[in-house]
Formats: C-alpha cells, structure tokens, sequence
C-alpha cells in the first residue's frame, strides 16, 4: 500500500475509534443508570448519554470504520493506489464529515441535541445538529465518489471482465448507503431543518419517522455488508481455503441492494397511519431480505467444510477441528458469525406482524441490535482491524498482540451474552426499552425487572472493559514493529468462477431500475396518504 492510501484508511480507522470509546464511557454510564445503581452528577442526563452512546456507535463508529475499509479494499483488489481524484474526494470527503460529527457530539455533550439516534419528530434537537448530520452525509457522498471513480477506471480498462470480487462488493455498499440516505437527507433539509430553526411551526410526524426508516433499515445493512466482504472474501484465504462461489456471493450483495429498502415499514408495524396492507407487503419483502443471509450461511458452512476435508476431516463436523482457532484475524469474526445466528433469529421474529406487538419497543429489541450490530458486526471489524492497521502502516501483528486480541474477544463475547441475553428476556417479560431507572411505583412487574437489569449493567460494565482493551490493542498496533503484513483476499474455489460470473451482475442501470420501482411501489400510495392526512402548516407540502 503506498502511504498516502494508508494514511486515508488509518485517519478513518482513529476516528471510528475514537468513537467507539467516547461512545463506550457513554454505554456504561447509561446502563449503570438504568440499573439503578447510579445516579448521574452534573445535571447529566439518562437520555443524553443514551444519544452520545448510539449515535457515536451505530453512526460514527460504523461509518467511518466502513469508509477506510471499503477504500482499502478497492485498492487492494483493483491493483493499484488509489486515483489523484479518488484520494482527493476521500479526503474532502474525510473532512466534511468530521466538520459535522464533531459539531454534532458537541451538541450531543451540550444536551441541545437529546433525541436518540432515530431523531424521532417532534423531539427537537438545536438546528446545528441537523446542519452537522447533513455534513456527515454529504461527506459520505463524496467519499462514494471517489470509490466509484475508482471503480469506473478499472471497468474502463478491463472490459468485458467482472471486477474483483471484494470492489464489486464495496460498490453494492457505498451504492446501497447512498440511495438509503436519500430519504433521511430529505427529511432533515425538508423537516428538520426548517422546523427547528423555527420557519415553520410544526413538523408531519408520521412522514419524518417514515423516511427515517426508510434510511434506518438498509443502514443496518451498510453495516452488515462489510462483514459478510470479510466473511464471504477473506475469511477463506484466512483458514487457508478457498471461497465457495463468487457468483453466489455478487448475487447475494445484489438481492441486499434490492430488497433492503422498501421494508422500512416493519420498524412502524405498531404505528398508526400506514394502511395494514401496506406494512403486510413490506413485511413480505423482509422475508425476502432474509434469503441473501441465510445463502451467506450455506456459503460459509460450504467453505469450512471444504477446506476442512481437504485436510483430511472425516464425519459431519470433522471440519470443525481443523480451523485456526488461535488467529484472531479468523477468531473474532467467526464468533460474530456464530452469534449471528441467534441474532438473525431475533431479526425474524421482529419481522413477524404478530410477535413484533410484543417485542416492539421492549428490551428485547435492544437485545437484538447489540447481538447484530454490535456483535456480529462488531466483532467482524475488531478482526479486520487485526490485519488492516498493520497492513496500512507496513507493521505486523506480533503473537502477543494476538493474543490480545484472543483475549479481547473472549471478554466482548461475555459481556454481551450477559446484557444482551438479560435484554432478550426482561423484554419478553415487558420491560420498555429508552427508560431511565424506574420502578413504575414499585408495580411487582416493574420489581421483577430489576435483577435483569442489574445483568445488563454488568454485561455493560464488561464490555466497557473490551472497549479499553480494544483500545489498547488500537495502539499497539500502531506502534508493532515494522514489516510486511498481507492484506487476505481469497480466491475462488473454482479457477474459472471469475469467468462466469453473468455480465448482468454488473449492469447497474438495470438494478438501479429495480431498486427505484421497488421503492416507489413500496412507498408512493402510502407516502400519498400521509401527506394529506398531516398536520395542516407541516411540510413537506401541505400549508392549507
Ligand atoms: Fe434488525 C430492529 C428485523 C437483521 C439491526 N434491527 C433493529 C434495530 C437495529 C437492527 C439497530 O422486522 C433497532 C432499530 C431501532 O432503534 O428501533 N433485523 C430484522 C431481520 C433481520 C435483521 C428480519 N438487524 C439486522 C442486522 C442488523 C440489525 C443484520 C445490524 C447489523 N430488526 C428487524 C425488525 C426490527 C429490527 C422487524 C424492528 C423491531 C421493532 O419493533 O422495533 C435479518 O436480516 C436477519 C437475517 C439473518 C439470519 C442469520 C443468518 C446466519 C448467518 C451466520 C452463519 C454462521 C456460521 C457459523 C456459518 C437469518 C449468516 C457457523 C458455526 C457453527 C459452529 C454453527
């Protein structure tokens, strides 16, 4: 890697980073709290850090880790340093969204901005929150230009010939990421911005929520995708084997661009104002987005398996015995594979109408988002930094550092189980989630709640123990030794995969066209109603 590509993907690296930590200390306090066992100094409050938490998690951590990782990743597979202008972008980019989360954590920490990550009208942040979030967003835009100019070059000068797996891979995310912040950068230059800043008096409630879900569910799979990059593209080459199918891993991406965001309707099934037809289609539709998952679990199934009677394994789980399980770059990700499996359970659960009524803002939706996000993709990026880092800075990942991470691995694992498997089922018992430390009036349901509670906030206060030691692991990395480590890319199982791969995988107009009809298909009638139903004076539209 030439230092001036590195340097693009390590500044991303140290703010996600960055984030992870500030957003931890934030984690910890908040679950203290809610289990009772602190009450916070300062006038600091349950909410606020509940928004510093998620937003410096969910949001930044996730996006800036993904960001550095998709530009490495098109480096490495395109074969080249990156493009004057692609650098350039990426850096502007860089900085146009830093501009904006830092002026949004300030008004996080300032408590002007205490309206949990979802933003959720007619809870009110100061306007400059809303002016940071279209920075952060306006950033990203211009960082997915750089990697589509990139990619645009390569095409260009290999025609005819599908583009690395792991490029193509980057371009389905950033494409995916792009098109679903279409809907919340309209709800916050339309809505927000205008509202908050006191030029119109009230605000269309239902359309706001309704774009923001609209972005809220395809970027649970912007976080998910670069996972499965690492999964489906160098978990192989990691264990030594080779990756199960290339065009079974391009068509899965495909089917997430597709099917990921016209379902936003299954986070509003409890709401009021969408016609049940409406939320029935969209749930099917979240069936369908559980098909790429379950291809991805086969795939992988497929790839131990292979490479594990390659080796010689006998019997149905012979396999299992032959996987490094003492490198931490395979480890962490493995066990995010592992927990996925619980976790895309939950997911399922969530999506059916009925069961959704009572898990539906209850803990066990929290449960579920830390087993997904913050484990399973978590974890994945914990891996991934294992080899990025030291490859980006032409450092190695020593056996004590891996170790290290071994052991810092074993730790987020435990917290997690703890709070998250406490979250799944004070939920179920009833427990409300986004709640500061109340007894209810010391209700015997509320009593009942308590010790899963207190779970909860040990499971926290373990996890906050992984965030230093993933901090810790952070820096030494950046001061390893120096040497030559290798960025792992498989290759396919069958030399020709390449070859095969249909061309249409790569026609973009026509999946850009299904993508379209699809969401308008999904959202135009309902989106219609809403409107004429709004608040009189509420924009976007209706003033009489
Ligand atoms: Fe979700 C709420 C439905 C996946 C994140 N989800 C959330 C929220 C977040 C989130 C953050 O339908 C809360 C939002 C908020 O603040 O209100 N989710 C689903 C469904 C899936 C799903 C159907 N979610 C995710 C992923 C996330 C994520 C991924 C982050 C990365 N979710 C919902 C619904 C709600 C919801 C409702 C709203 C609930 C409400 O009422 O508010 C599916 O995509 C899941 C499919 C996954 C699988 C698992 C496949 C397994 C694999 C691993 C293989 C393992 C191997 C290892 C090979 C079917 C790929 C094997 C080794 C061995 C030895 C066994």
């Amino acid at each position: 890697f030439r230092k001036a590509d590195g340097s693009l993907v390590i500044a991303f690296l140290l703010v996600a980073y960055g984030a992870l930590l500030i957003g931890g200390i934030a984690g910890l306090l908040q679950s203290l709290v809610r289990a009772g066992t602190i009450t916070l100094p300062f006038g600091i409050g349950y909410y606020q850090l509940l928004t510093a938490h998620g937003v410096l998690m969910a949001l930044v951590f996730t996006t800036y880790f993904i960001i550095g990782f998709l530009y490495s990743a098109v480096v490495r597979t395109t074969g080249r340093h990156l493009l004057t202008g692609a650098l350039r972008l990426g850096w502007v980019g860089f900085g146009v969204m830093t501009i904006g989360t830092v002026i949004a954590t300030v008004f996080i920490l300032l408590n002007q901005a205490t309206v949990l990550y979802t933003f959720y009208a007619p809870m009110k942040a100061s306007p400059w929150f809303y002016v940071a979030l279209v920075h952060v967003v306006v950033g990203s835009w211009i960082c997915g230009l750089g990697l589509f100019l990139q990619y645009g070059y390569y095409r260009k000068h290999h025609p005819g010939k599908p583009s690395p797996l792991l490029t193509f891979m980057a371009v389905v995310t950033m494409a995916l990421w792009i098109i679903a912040t279409l809907g919340v950068a309209a709800a916050v230059l339309i809505q927000f911005i205008p509202w908050s800043f006191g030029w119109v008096e009230t605000i269309n409630v239902m359309v706001s929520r309704t774009l923001f879900w609209y972005f809220g569910h395809p970027l649970v799979y912007f976080w998910l995708l670069p996972a499965y990059m690492c999964w489906y593209a160098i978990i192989p080459k990691i264990i030594g084997g080779k990756l199960f199918s290339d065009a079974l891993a391009r068509l899965s991406f495909l089917m997430f661009l597709i099917f990921s965001i016209p379902v936003g309707f299954h986070h509003q099934l409890m709401e009021p104002g969408i016609s049940p037809t409406w939320k029935y289609i969209q749930v099917v539709l979240t069936f369908m987005v559980i098909i790429p998952s379950l291809m991805t679990a086969f795939s992988l199934f497929a790839t131990f398996e292979r490479y594990g009677r390659s080796r010689g394994a006998k019997g149905m789980f012979g396999w299992w015995k032959t996987l490094p399980w003492k490198d931490v770059r395979f480890f962490a990700p493995f066990m995010g594979m592992l927990i996925f499996i619980p976790a895309g359970a939950g997911g399922v659960i969530n999506a059916s109408n009925q069961l959704n009524a009572t898990v539906h803002n209850t803990l066990f939706i929290t449960g579920h988002f830390h087993l997904t996000v913050a484990t399973s993709v978590a974890l994945t990026f914990f891996g991934i930094t294992y080899w990025l880092v030291p490859a980006m800075t032409g450092r190695v990942l020593t056996p004590r550092l891996n170790k290290l991470g071994i052991a810092q691995t074993w730790v987020w694992v435990a917290g997690m189980t703890i709070m998250s498997g406490a979250m799944h089922i004070v939920g179920l018992m009833g427990a409300p989630r986004r709640t500061a430390y109340t007894t209810y009036g010391g209700h015997a349901d509320a009593t009942s709640w308590v010790p899963y509670q207190v779970a909860m906030a040990v499971g926290g206060t373990i996890l906050f123990v992984a965030v230093v030691m993933m901090t810790v692991n952070i820096v030494m990395l950046l001061r390893a030794p120096r040497g030559f480590t290798e960025y792992p890319v498989a290759e396919e199982a069958e030399a020709a995969d390449a070859e095969r791969v249909p061309a249409v995988f790569e026609r973009w107009s026509v999946w850009i066209a299904v993508v379209v009809a699809l969401i308008l298909f999904a959202y135009t009638a309902p989106m219609v109603e809403m409107l004429n139903t709004g608040v009189p004076g509420s924009p976007p539209f209706r003033t009489w």
